[in-house]
């Protein structure tokens, strides 16, 4: 017996005789482990070594060149009822899903080692926390695993205490795309994924637990899960504001969780509480709070550089995992968008030849522990999270959105947010650069129908008086001839800012139908290069073109039936009213 819990003995156990594992490894989380599992990589060749003096403890995983990127097409949400999972989700229901998925499974682990990793997602000692347990093939998962989340011993304490968990089966299979399945069953807490190695797919604890089941979970016990960074913005007076934002997958949530404050901007700072996933509770105060479930960070390598995100620039330098970088002849990683060094062998292997396409995969990562990035809020280990003063939606928008508006109400907000909209990225397997709704950035990832989601969202607006503000972003505003309007990265404190000045009625706004936009003079323009005419462009609107993107919303929400709360639907006709 390797825990005192038998539910989970009794699942490691059904599981081992069904995947026949040669050897079964229960982690504890030490760095003998990570050091170990590190060696055991480097001996069979799925890890190798960068170069040590430049990049002390720094390695290089090449996934299979079929498994990079997660898989919508192939993931699913078995719910007993197929509306329960709803138009957002691929459906199964549990029976097939599970004999569809274990068949896969038969075997799977022969010759293998099967890992059993128990996890915290949140602070070891926070109730807003949850933990799970991943059974894995793949020592990869378990360093990533190690460097993204509070694994080992106390996590199994934690578990072994509370008696519930997330249950979460992965396999690498084969590797072949079309026996590949990640499939969620939320009634049971349980997660079971096959056929890749890649991160969203593979590291169940962070897409599949931390979104799409907590999601389910949060709906069921009063919170929220969302897709969302946190970060800390402490004022020349000392003042500190948290603000979460949730953006698509790629749309710079990272670089915008580490932003360093430009020098025309003295006295600012920024900390970093999370870069992708926040559990938001009301607190007895009424005030929404935020934890970061994560404590690593997964982030997409190519553009990143000491303009881009320095701070992560830095924090990669050491003690790192890329997975699907191109490298340097000094065996440094090397990725597009780095400023120095040139690539020698490419993300496959192979000797460098632009006639194949980019150096780096487009979708290439790195894992590291956020202790390792210099802008880390201490705050991010507090049990208690921190206090939320405005929740930021946005997306990547060639035309239409202005650089921020603010949206009128809660329930108002609550449309801004279902109606968000982006460019595809390469984060997702399929087509790049095409406009598709991702609504509050969740579409690949809440565990439930969407309407029922809206309808839980709205819900908050009874149990609060002191809900954050909701706002809108778009950084990505370009000319017809494609140059962009906003400078974007450091920049964007300046947005910040006013949001911050909205949250304390610091500022006045210009109110449109479709929100709260600031006046072009309240955005502090102080040594900025910017004209009056992007600035104009990016702080109005087109009535036109909003009237459109209104009535296709409105067609969007439409598409959820019955189910869609009555009070959303009255935000979308409120809005195209206004703009006629
Ligand atoms: C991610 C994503 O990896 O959103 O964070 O795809
Ligand atoms: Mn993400």
């Amino acid at each position: 017996m390797k825990t005192k819990l038998s539910a989970l003995q009794t699942w490691v156990d059904q599981v081992a005789s069904h995947t026949l594992p040669d050897a079964i490894h229960w982690c504890d989380g030490s760095d003998a482990e990570y050091q170990q599992m590190i060696d055991k990589m480097l001996d069979d060749g799925t890890l190798s070594k960068l170069n040590q003096h430049t990049y002390p403890n720094c390695y290089l995983h090449r996934s299979d060149p079929t498994d990079v990127a997660r898989v919508e097409h192939r993931t699913f949400v078995c719910t007993g009822e197929k509306d329960d999972a709803g138009p957002n989700n691929n459906w199964m229901n549990p029976a097939d899903g599970h004999a569809k998925v274990d068949a896969l499974f038969a075997g799977t682990m022969k010759g293998r080692t099967m890992y059993v990793i128990p996890y915290c997602m949140g602070p070891i000692d926070s109730p807003f926390s949850r933990c799970g347990v991943e059974i894995t093939d793949s020592p990869y998962v378990l360093i990533n695993m190690k460097l993204m989340t509070r694994m080992g011993k106390k996590a199994l304490q934690r578990i072994e205490k509370e008696e519930s968990f997330v249950k979460g089966l992965h396999s690498t299979g084969d590797l072949s795309p079309d026996r590949r399945l990640i499939m969620h069953f939320p009634e049971e807490l349980l997660i079971k994924s096959i056929g890749s190695g890649y991160g969203g797919n593979a590291l169940l604890g962070k897409k599949c637990h931390a979104l799409r089941i907590a999601s389910f979970q949060a709906r069921r016990e009063g919170w929220l899960a969302e897709h969302m960074l946190i970060v800390g913005l402490e004022s020349p007076t000392g003042e500190t504001h948290y603000v979460a934002c949730a953006f698509p997958s790629a749309c710079g949530k990272t670089n915008l969780a580490m932003l360093i404050p430009p020098d025309s901007l003295p006295g600012w700072k920024v900390w970093t509480l999370g870069d992708d996933i926040a559990w938001l509770h009301l607190g007895d105060d009424g005030q929404l709070r935020a934890i970061n479930p994560e404590s690593g960070y997964f982030g997409v390598v190519p553009g990143t550089n000491e303009k881009t995100n320095k701070n992560a620039a830095d924090m990669i330098k050491r003690d790192t995992i890329f997975t699907n970088v191109a490298t340097t002849a000094d065996n440094e990683p090397w990725w597009e968008g780095k400023t120095d060094g040139e690539p020698a062998i490419d993300w496959q292997g192979r000797p460098y030849d632009p006639a194949n396409g980019k150096a780096a995969h487009p979708n290439s990562r790195f894992t590291v522990a956020a202790h390792n990035n210099a802008s880390y809020s201490s705050l991010a280990d507090a049990p208690e999270g921190v206090p939320i003063s405005a929740i930021v939606f946005g997306g990547r928008r060639k035309e239409l959105a202005p650089l921020v508006y603010e949206a009128r109400s809660w329930e108002h907000g609550v449309l801004v947010g279902a109606g968000v909209a982006s460019e595809t990225t390469a984060a997702n397997v399929g087509e790049v650069g095409i406009v598709r709704r991702d609504p509050m950035a969740m579409k690949p990832f809440c565990g439930y129908n969407f309407a029922d989601y809206w309808t839980h969202w709205l819900s908050f607006a009874d149990k609060s008086e002191h809900l954050p503000k909701i706002f809108h972003v778009n950084w990505f505003r370009q000319t017809p001839d494609g140059k962009f309007l906003w400078p974007g990265f450091g920049e964007n404190l300046r947005v910040l800012e006013w949001i911050i000045d909205r949250c304390e009625n610091r500022v006045g706004a210009n109110e449109t139908p479709i929100g709260y936009l600031p006046n072009p003079d309240d955005i502090n323009t102080t040594d900025l290069d910017i004209s009056a005419d992007a600035l104009a462009a990016l702080t109005s609107i087109d009535r036109d073109q909003w009237r459109t993107e209104m009535e296709s919303v409105g067609e969007y929400l439409d598409s959820y039936g019955d189910r869609l709360p009555k009070a959303l639907k009255h935000q979308q006709e409120r809005v195209t009213a206004d703009l006629t």
